[in-house]
């Protein structure tokens, strides 16, 4: 067994130890993929200022994340297919975020479904709802949800249609994977994947069976998808589906001031920054640099939570010290999952908290709460490509 550091060891052995389809359906920005590779390069943009001769006792990561209190500003972002990551890997994930402390997100396009998470999960999660064309079928969801005891509704709004990942099409990616030459000579190699997979019954989209048939490969994928989410999605629909629910709601997939000064009028409690990790909007600017003028333009008036690009703890400070709240980590969990299951996920998070914890310290700050833009040196263009929040 490698020794395990970093986030990028855990990329590598999800990368050896998951089918090629599903490691990739994970790995994949869309098109030419330069949102998904901006994303990471632009934290690599921000330098952190050292500080030295201050106490470094007394540290603490927590905070709260929407009047919920966490052991650190990070969230498990909702992704899809994490079921096929690793046999139950939403179930997984979910016990290991409410181990540490953090919420977890159940995205709708799961394998597990949101009664098997609640079920199993010793917490409340959070559930993430594509906003469907079919109200009743968008309805049920958020009412199995609450009834699940969901204690956050999480409405992705960047993804009425869905970018093209050319290797997702290529791969004939589809749950559970169909058993081509290729695929059969890939799965050879992944024996403790197969062994997972041979003990459950989850292989399916678990929140959608029952819904539509023959939602079985990449093509039918991305014609149900076309079908199925709703292009006409607006801010009083957005309102609606707020109604609807009647708890917590959090507005993920803002990128432009103006969107989220909109956002921020809903009464949403927390909206997040995102490009859904590079793989909607390809051309669409990072995150992490669309950050700064999103806080100028919505200031206090909702939480404000970045996601997309984070592999490590100094990206999560990077992302408070810039007036994030919080982060959702989305990748950086899945390589876990992939890699070691559960354990891989409880991996994930100490990696990313300890070097949060180091590096705040390191920048002479005891807590997560008091980070500042006065801790970074940004280069001079940063963040000034976007339109100005006082031209808005
Ligand atoms: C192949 C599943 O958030 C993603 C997910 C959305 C999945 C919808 C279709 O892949 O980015």
């Amino acid at each position: 067994m490698p020794v395990i550091t970093n986030i990028q060891d855990l990329q590598r052995l999800h990368k050896r130890r998951t089918p090629k389809m599903f490691y990739d359906y994970c790995e994949s920005g869309s098109w030419t993929e330069q949102t998904f590779r901006a994303n990471s390069a632009d934290f690599d943009r921000i330098r952190l200022r050292q500080r030295v001769a201050v106490d470094m006792t007394g540290r603490s990561t927590a905070t709260q994340m929407i009047g919920q209190d966490v052991a650190m500003p990070a969230a498990l972002a909702p992704v899809g297919l994490t079921g096929m990551q690793s046999a139950d890997g939403e179930i997984k994930a979910a016990r290991a975020a409410a181990k540490f402390g953090v919420p977890f997100t159940l995205s709708t396009m799961s394998i597990c479904s949101i009664e098997d998470v609640a079920e199993a999960s010793p917490a409340p999660f959070w559930f993430q709802l594509y906003t469907m064309k079919d109200l009743d079928f968008t309805t049920r969801l958020i009412e199995r949800a609450k009834a699940a005891g969901c204690s956050a509704l999480v409405i992705t709004l960047d993804l009425q249609i869905l970018g093209q990942r050319h290797q997702d099409l290529k791969n004939g990616l589809s749950a559970p994977p169909k058993f081509t030459l290729p695929v059969l000579a890939d799965l050879a190699t992944k024996w403790r994947w197969g062994m997972g997979m041979l003990g459950t019954k989850r292989r399916q989209f678990g929140n959608i069976v029952g819904h539509v048939d023959g939602i079985s490969d990449t093509r039918s994928l991305g014609a149900w998808t076309a079908e199925q989410f709703d292009p006409r999605l607006d801010w009083d629909q957005v309102k609606r589906l707020m109604d609807l629910w009647g708890g917590k709601v959090i507005l993920k997939g803002i990128l432009d001031p103006e969107d989220a000064v909109k956002a921020a009028d809903t009464g949403a409690d927390a909206i997040v920054v995102s490009n859904h990790g590079g793989r909607q909007l390809d051309g669409a600017m990072s995150s992490i640099e669309a950050l700064p003028a999103i806080v100028d333009a919505v200031g206090n008036r909702t939480e404000i939570w970045l996601d997309s690009g984070i592999r490590s703890g100094q990206d999560i400070l990077k992302a408070l010290a810039l007036g994030a709240k919080a982060t959702m980590i989305g990748r950086s969990w899945v390589y876990g999952l992939g890699a070691m299951g559960e354990a891989g996920v409880t991996r994930a998070l100490e990696i990313l908290h300890r070097e949060l914890d180091m590096t705040m310290a390191l920048c002479g700050r005891q807590k997560v709460t008091e980070l500042g833009r006065d801790i970074l040196l940004l280069p001079p263009d940063f963040g000034r490509t976007h339109i100005p929040a006082s031209s808005l």
